[in-house]
């Protein structure tokens, strides 16, 4: 999960209850209404994502791991590394490191020398993850990383090894695209010639296969997104009453974006004390929480456009429904 206040402000964790207060003051003022998806990962919305990734709809994760278990191979290739170099992996969001640990892997078994730094605005996921990788890889350098990645980052630039930053999951997607291409220069600012960003998006398909992932059967999706009321509810004394919001997804196959809504059931009206405000809410009318946005060549070509990097290599699963960009700084 991506938490980064500066630029993608749609992603950010929220440890801050006034920004939390100013963020949905103003999303629930505008028209239409939105709140940052960013707020979805209290403690039951990281559980709930966590259950997002395991079911059979949500393809994406499942599709980036094919990647990084049958075609590790080509992904070592295409970091280009230098034989008895020393390099640091860098992970952005690392969460579980599901997918991380079999490249890690290989990386072992090859013997490259490298430390891997899984950075993560949640400590609990960096201590399961280094206890883990711990117990299954002891001879990989791990050296976790709890914070705001570009302030990690920051003080990683001090020392001059090549570097390789993994930014999977297709988190990037939940950036608007201008969002994305600012988040990439800053991450290029924060690197040096030669040095690699592993950018993993879901590609742009047809809607049968995408919006499911967005609308489970099982409903953890729903549940998922209704949540965040539920945190507004608790963390900023509102009286949403949950049953009359629903889960209402879109995904718009031509641009290739997937969004999330949060549906009013019945004209009603909100109180949010910790605001002092009140907001209605027509039958029908959507609140957005989230876009998911989905990528093809040329969309990635010019989300990077006027960044320091350039496209080396592309990876896809088996089904390629998802992509991993090798970017070179
Ligand atoms: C974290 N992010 C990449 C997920 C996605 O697919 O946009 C969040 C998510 N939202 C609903 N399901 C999963």
């Amino acid at each position: 999960i991506v938490k980064n206040k500066e630029v993608a402000q749609e992603n950010v964790i929220c440890d801050d209850l006034e920004q939390f207060k100013t963020d949905i003051e103003n999303g629930l003022q505008e028209n239409p209404k939105t709140i940052p998806s960013m707020y979805f990962y209290d403690k039951k919305g990281d559980a709930l994502f966590q259950e997002i990734m395991n079911l059979p709809e949500y393809y994406l994760t499942r599709s980036e791991l094919d990647i990084f278990k049958n075609k590790t191979d080509q992904l070592i290739k295409a970091m280009d590394l230098q034989a008895d170099s020393y390099f640091e992996l860098i992970e952005l969001g690392a969460g579980d490191g599901l997918k991380t640990k079999e490249l890690l892997k290989s990386l072992d078994t090859n013997n490259f020398k490298f430390d891997y730094f899984p950075i993560d605005i949640s400590s609990n996921a960096l201590d399961l993850l280094e206890k883990d990788l711990n117990e299954v890889l002891p001879n990989v350098s791990v050296k976790t990383k709890q914070g705001d990645y570009f302030k990690v980052l920051d003080a990683l630039k001090m020392s001059k090894k090549p570097k390789i930053i993994l930014f999977l999951g297709s988190n990037i997607g939940n950036m608007t695209d201008d969002l994305a291409s600012a988040f990439i220069s800053k991450l290029g600012a924060n690197l040096a010639p030669g040095d690699k960003l592993l950018l993993g998006v879901d590609l742009i398909k047809s809607k049968d296969i995408v919006l499911p992932a967005y609308d489970d059967s099982k409903g953890v999706t729903a549940a998922f997104n209704i949540n965040v009321l539920e945190r507004i509810n608790t963390q900023l004394d509102a009286n949403f009453d949950l049953s009359q919001f629903k889960h209402s997804p879109e995904y718009n196959e031509k641009e290739g974006i997937a969004i999330s809504f949060i549906e009013s059931k019945s004209d009603q009206t909100v109180a949010v004390k910790a605001i002092g405000k009140s907001f209605h809410f027509e039958k029908g009318e959507k609140i957005q929480t989230e876009v998911s946005r989905k990528y093809n060549d040329v969309l990635i070509s010019k989300i990077i456009l006027n960044t320091d990097f350039k496209l080396d290599t592309k990876i896809m699963d088996n089904k390629a429904y998802f992509a991993d960009y090798i970017l070179t700084r």
